[in-house]
């Protein structure tokens, strides 16, 4: 018999622990239940099976066992992570194609609802590329910018135009390793091509392609995806929020939106700010139409509009278990189809709108931008007809205030101010010691391990050791549902240098970036860290690492692929889809070894799976401590800073600019 975890070991959060005790009572069945039952087939969770032709399956549970074909383990393995990789980046890229799309109709007034909110933000972006920006109109310089990005996705030659905007050194580096993306989609469909039966059957030479795969998303779909909705709905400042299944109203009509677009989900909040909507909920004997966000959705209009997150990943059928929600609007990505049938138990609705994803059950109401408008209000309506349906509720308390909308240009203009907007102030507090490294903790829930909980053991273990954290996805609306994204809450779980910067400037100790195709503002930011001098002249260097030890979608695995091959050295959690037979030694691993050894060599990243996170903190922290070394930086000293360091820094700001960076750096050439 599988063993059934109890609420307390299946989650941390205690909203989510009293919605699975009402899951219970109600013999309502969960992803948290359901992973109960299915254990994880460990030949497949290894990498061990290859399915890719009718000869198979083959299963490779031998030392030295081959496919029918005679393909080896290696080449499996490799080709069955290529394959996620290649999926993630599509995923990821086509939710860009989407946004360039709608800033194409945009531009050519053919949408209902839309503006150009960024104009700043899309002349900067535009005069990246050299597109002409002076005297000339946003909607102009925007038919031009979507042009442009269209153009990526089907390029045959050359490279996307995207990546240069990372380090110079970066960009040759990927020249070198032949690894430089030529267009969007054909990376991802040469990924499938060379991993047909009787193809590419090196691993090494499978897994550079997923490198070229990979940055194609992450120096092209998803930061186009980024610099788009910042310009049609506003680049992220600072806002308040609230995140958890608190947020969820009695006596309003409650419609959660799910999933990935902020082309949909703006709209909805648009709608549900309209007169005729509210009069009609109104009419409905509500107060109004209450919108909380689950995922990513949640993350694009926190961070925008202050719209309250209900929660992550597993909070999606959480939600629904409370009773009080009238409709859950979905589109593409992460959306699980157990929804439909959780929800008959409920009055709640399903409504699928993407032209991509519909659920068998679901109602689907189709979006699209010429009338998007429209769609929502329809959308709207048909949740508060449905509020007259709801029987007993049960909504958790739990609910948190938080502070999301940290993007790289706020950021930038946190640390410096309007007129000398700089990261000048995180540079030097890196180079004194004060942070003593950056850790980047994104990606998702997963039911194999207990919720949120590697989450928020490993955000915390680094916080106190004077790791400054930023995050994107899931991962920050756990750490937004612990309290830690805001300011004071935060202040006295994290080192005393630490705590100094963050009180000096007034920010969270973690910062919430965004959603997962927001990855790419820390991307940004590396690099603009780079520019500003000081922790060397590329992302490899500076004391940096990434962390998901919650993932579990591919695209996840694309997000670490990216980010290993701009620099980084990146730390997944749960289990490894490349561990192979339990009892290899690592020396005929070929794959593990490849992705931390090989890609070490050429990219200075690397990519592991550490299940531990007590080995994951260590190996973060050891890794900046390098890094920090090789800069020349000083040791990090816990106790420099903080009450005694106070009076030091002080002492130093009054000199001049000279004599304080040899103070704190000693003499430089
Ligand atoms: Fe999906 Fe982006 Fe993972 Fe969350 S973190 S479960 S991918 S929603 Ni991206
Ligand atoms: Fe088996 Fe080779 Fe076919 Fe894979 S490609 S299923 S290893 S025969």
């Amino acid at each position: 018999m599988p063993k059934k975890r109890t609420p307390e070991e299946s989650t941390i959060d205690s909203a989510a622990q009293e919605m699975l005790i009402r899951a219970n009572d109600l013999s309502i069945g969960t992803a948290f239940s359901r992973a109960d039952d299915m254990a994880p087939c460990n030949i497949g969770a290894a990498g061990m099976c290859c399915k890719i032709c009718g000869m198979g399956p083959c299963r490779l549970t031998k030392e030295g066992s081959t496919g029918v074909c005679g393909a080896t383990i290696d080449t499996i393995q490799a080709r069955n992570l290529i394959r996620a990789i290649a999926a993630g980046s599509a995923a990821h890229s086509d939710h860009g194609r989407d946004m360039a799309f709608t800033l194409k109709a945009v531009a050519n007034g053919e949408t209902e609802g839309y503006y150009l909110r960024d104009i700043a933000k899309l002349r900067t972006v535009a005069s990246k590329y050299d597109i002409p920006i002076e005297g000339r109109s946003p909607e102009e310089i925007a038919n031009d910018l979507a042009d442009l990005y269209i153009a990526q996705f089907g390029q045959q030659r050359g490279k996307v135009v995207l990546t240069s905007r990372a380090p110079e050194k970066r960009q040759k580096i990927w020249e070198e390793a032949g690894v430089t993306p030529r267009g969007i989609d054909r990376e991802v469909v040469e990924a499938l091509h060379r991993t047909h039966i009787g193809d590419d059957q090196d691993a090494e030479h499978i897994l550079n392609h997923a490198v070229r795969t990979a940055l194609g998303d992450g120096w092209g779909g998803s930061l186009l995806a980024t610099d788009i909705s910042d310009i049609l709905f506003g680049t992220p400042a600072p806002i308040l929020g609230q995140a958890n299944l608190g947020v969820l109203k009695t006596d309003m009509v409650n419609v959660v939106v799910h999933g990935h677009e902020p082309t949909l989900s703006e709209m909805i909040v648009t709608a549900s700010q309209d007169p005729e909507i509210i009069e009609y909920a109104k009419e409905a004997g509500a107060k109004g139409v209450n919108l909380a966000g689950i995922c990513c959705t949640a993350n694009e209009i926190l961070m925008r509009q202050g719209i309250p997150a209900a929660g992550n990943f597993l909070h999606q059928e959480l939600s629904i278990l409370t009773g009080a929600v009238e409709a859950m609007v979905v589109d593409v990505q992460c959306i699980m189809q157990a929804l439909v049938s959780l929800a008959d138990n409920f009055h709640t609705k399903v409504i699928t709108t993407s032209p991509k994803v519909k659920i068998k059950g679901a109602t689907h109401i189709e979006f699209n931008e010429h009338k998007a408008l429209t769609i929502a209000k329809e959308i709207l309506k048909t949740a508060i007809d449905n509020y007259k349906n709801r029987g007993a509720t049960q909504i958790p308390e739990d609910r948190e205030d938080l502070i999301p909308g940290f993007s790289h240009e706020y950021i930038n203009y946190m640390l410096g101010g309007s007129y000398r907007a700089s990261f000048r102030p995180l540079n030097d507090a890196i180079m004194s010691g004060r942070i003593r490294g950056v850790a980047a903790i994104v990606g998702c829930n997963n039911p194999r391990s207990s919720q949120d909980y590697l989450h928020i053991k490993v955000t915390e273990e680094l916080l106190k050791q004077d790791v400054l954290v930023v995050e994107t996805g899931c991962g920050a609306i756990a750490s937004a549902k612990k309290g830690l994204l805001l300011g004071e809450a935060g202040l006295d779980k994290v080192g005393p240098g630490l705590r100094e910067v963050c009180e000096t400037i007034g920010i969270p100790p973690v910062l919430h970036m965004g959603s997962c195709v927001d990855n790419t503002r820390i991307l940004t930011v590396l690099t603009q860290m780079v520019e500003e001098g000081g922790l060397g002249d590329d992302i490899d260097q500076i004391p940096a690492v990434g962390l998901a030890p919650e993932w579990m979608s591919e695209k996840a695995l694309a997000i670490g692929t990216y980010c290993v091959a701009s620099g980084a050295y990146v730390i997944f959690g749960g289990t490894s889809p490349i561990s192979g037979m339990p009892d290899r030694v690592s020396d005929s691993d070929v794959v593990s070894k490849y992705l931390i050894e090989g890609w070490e060599k050429l990219y200075g990243g690397k990519l592991e799976f550490e299940p531990d996170p007590d080995e994951m903190i260590q190996k973060t922290l050891a890794h900046i401590d390098k890094k920090r070394s090789e800069l020349g930086l000083p040791e990090y000293d816990p106790d420099r800073f903080g009450k005694g360091g106070d009076e030091r820094m002080l002492k130093l700001e009054a000199l001049p600019i000279e004599e304080r960076q040899v103070a704190l750096y000693g003499e430089t050439d």
